[in-house]
């Protein structure tokens, strides 16, 4: 499935190799009279190219007219070409090999880019140059690895000291599904990282064909065997690899004295390539983690603006992470509220609620969709209402791909049924159902959240809320009305849903009431002369929000599911609800209209930094009849 613009973009540009490869191919073998070895050089490398590699193969290779190629590809920087694809088109088949191979073993990135060098090499030298070469070139299989050696390191350390920086920094960039091979990325990774290791190989082989070290283009006419086998003859009939001369020769060739390669500057070269490599590799280690591996973040989009540096832990990607939009299991409805009273079953006298955890897609306003951690499938999940000294039990089923655990804020509990993931009990393992069961001994507004890597998993979703009632005969807090609000932030960017953090990157942008944000928000309808008892819950895990009212004070009445004394209660028009917090207020409609209940940080009440209709997030309106 697509999940960012890069994949139609990929898509795309895949498409575009796929056709461009069949042509090259279609007109190398039907057409053109390369050796085949050069034929498949320039498969390969428009495979890996696209349309570059179409483009190269036209203009340096393509016989323009019959009985032209000769000349045509005599000009140097065309042989360079030649020289430069037939290597690049070894060494990156072997790099590609290996990347794919170090990734699926989950070895980390500085070994894949060591076995990518190996391999590389040995299959440009052993491969490539010595075996498919062997023919053109003639003598033992073995002379050819020795005579190749030297130009192949060059070649191959240019190569690679452009090809290993781009790999690694884009593997282990902002989106790391490009470690890994099943994902369409880790192939647009690869042809970008090709590209680039043929620009910087490019003018060494230049070098090396001009010195008569390598072969570029050759012409090799006729068909069938009888002609491959005079080949090795190299006669004017083969005219190539090189403009002067249809010769294959080792070091010098006919090149006159001032001209023909000597050892300094092939020292010169080699050392100057190994130290170009030497940075290309320096630069990944100190940028990103070679340490990780693919198996470890290798399906992880981390949120822009996420400092990522060469210490960052994989556990820290992996809890900024976006939700995968490929791991949800149910798309809401877009008018779907979450919140539900939950029923239980009576079963001998105890309360008995299933919860189960899983991802679902719900909409926080019209055609805004985020990827969300749920339970029940809803948003908040269900309320859980109950009565002091009822007996309950929570079957808290877990439907994710990673540990859960629910803790019951502000509730005495037996210490096994608190939730604290490793602290208290084992994560409740995916697939798998754990019991909570307890008196419940208070009464307030309280609520429920995951205990497990709460930093992801509470502020995706998984919350709701807990309403204790009195006993039948006890004291109450009187209101015409009730409602609660629980608060939630928001990060969506790029199409993605990431967990809110106040870190770099981390920051939200959009800020929800019972799931919605306004205008989406619920509206409360009341008449003049009622009383409205507000139940605020920081089931939010950012910021601490200024809940304001408008068209006059409200009575405070309980903090944090502790009902204050009469002689307690205060007058107020906002109350700071932070993080984990409960406040209960009443709240007299004392004048018909219109009347806002907003958070006044006004950032919070904009959708992705935009007022709609007057407002947006944390807003909703009491709408009071005379
Ligand atoms: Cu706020």
């Amino acid at each position: 499935m697509l999940i960012q613009p890069i994949d139609y973009f990929l898509v795309a540009w895949f498409s575009v190799a796929a056709l461009s490869t069949a042509y090259v191919a279609w007109d190398q073998f039907r057409n053109n009279p390369e050796p085949a070895v050069m034929k498949w050089g320039f498969v390969l490398i428009t495979l890996y190219l696209g349309p570059v590699g179409l483009l190269l193969y036209v203009l340096a290779d393509k016989e323009p007219r019959p009985g032209t190629h000769e000349e045509f590809v005599a000009p140097l920087w065309k042989q360079g070409i030649g020289s430069t694809i037939h290597c690049v088109a070894g060494d990156a088949t072997g790099i590609i090999l290996a990347a794919a191979v170090t990734a699926i073993l989950g070895l980390p990135m500085w070994v894949d880019v060591i076995v990518e060098y190996v391999a590389g090499f040995a299959f440009g030298l052993f491969i490539f140059q010595s075996l498919f070469m062997q023919k053109m070139m003639g003598g033992s299989y073995w002379e050819n690895v020795k005579k190749s050696f030297m130009p192949e390191f060059i070649s191959m350390n240019a190569m690679m000291a452009g090809m290993a920086p781009v790999m690694s920094i884009l593997m282990m960039g902002r989106d790391m599904r490009a470690m890994w091979p099943g994902e369409l990325l880790f192939w647009g990774v690869m042809a970008l990282g090709i590209g680039v290791g043929f620009a910087v190989a490019y003018p060494f082989n230049v070098w090396l064909v001009f010195k008569k070290l390598k072969h570029g283009l050759m012409t090799q006419r006729g068909d069938g065997e009888a002609e491959e086998k005079s080949s090795a003859s190299a006669d004017g009939k083969h005219a190539g690899h090189g403009e002067q001369s249809g010769e294959h020769s080792g070091e010098g060739g006919e090149l006159p004295p001032a001209l023909a390669p000597t050892r300094p500057q092939i020292a010169a070269l080699a050392s100057f390539t190994a130290i170009l490599l030497l940075i290309g590799y320096a630069y990944p280690f100190m940028k990103v983690n070679m340490a990780l591996s693919a198996h470890e973040v290798g399906d992880v989009v981390m949120p822009p603006g996420m400092i990522m540096d060469f210490d960052t832990p994989a556990a820290a990607m992996q809890d900024m992470a976006a939700v995968d939009p490929r791991k949800v299991s149910f798309s809401a409805a877009p008018d779907a509220r979450g919140g539900a009273v939950l029923e239980p079953r009576i079963e001998d006298g105890v309360k008995v609620f299933d919860l189960e955890a899983s991802i679902i897609e719900w909409s926080i306003l019209p055609g805004e969709r985020v990827q969300a951690y749920a339970f029940n499938r809803q948003l908040p999940g269900p309320t859980i209402r109950v009565t002091e000294g009822d007996r309950v039990r929570i079957n808290v089923t877990n439907k994710l791909d990673e540990g859960t655990t629910v803790h019951w804020h502000g509730l005495i509990v037996p210490n096994e049924m608190d939730g604290p993931a490793k602290v208290t009990q084992d994560p409740i393992a995916p697939g798998d159902t754990y019991r909570y069961e307890f008196t419940v001994g208070q009464n307030g507004t309280y609520f429920y959240h995951s205990h497990d890597h709460s930093d992801r998993q509470q502020t995706l979703g998984l919350y709701g809320a807990l309403i204790i009632d009195p006993p039948p005969d006890a004291e109450r807090i009187e209101a015409d009305q009730e409602y609660t609000i629980e608060l939630q932030e928001w990060l969506k960017r790029e199409w993605l849903t990431y967990p809110a953090m106040p870190m770099e990157g981390g920051m939200p942008n959009f800020f929800t009431i019972n799931g919605k944000a306004y205008p989406e928000t619920e509206t409360i309808r009341m008449k003049v002369g009622e009383t409205l008892r507000l139940r605020f819950i920081g089931s939010n895990t950012n910021s601490i929000h200024p809940m304001h009212v408008h068209g006059g004070p409200f009575e405070v009445v309980a903090r944090d599911g502790e009902t204050l004394a009469p002689s307690q209660r205060y007058l107020a028009d906002t109350v700071n609800v932070a993080p984990g917090q409960r406040y209960d207020v009443v709240w007299p409609a004392l004048k018909p209209g219109k009347w806002l209940i907003h958070c006044h940080i006004p950032h919070h009440t904009t959708n992705n930094n935009v007022e709609m209709d007057g407002g947006g997030g944390l807003m909703m309106v009491i709408e009071v009849a005379a």
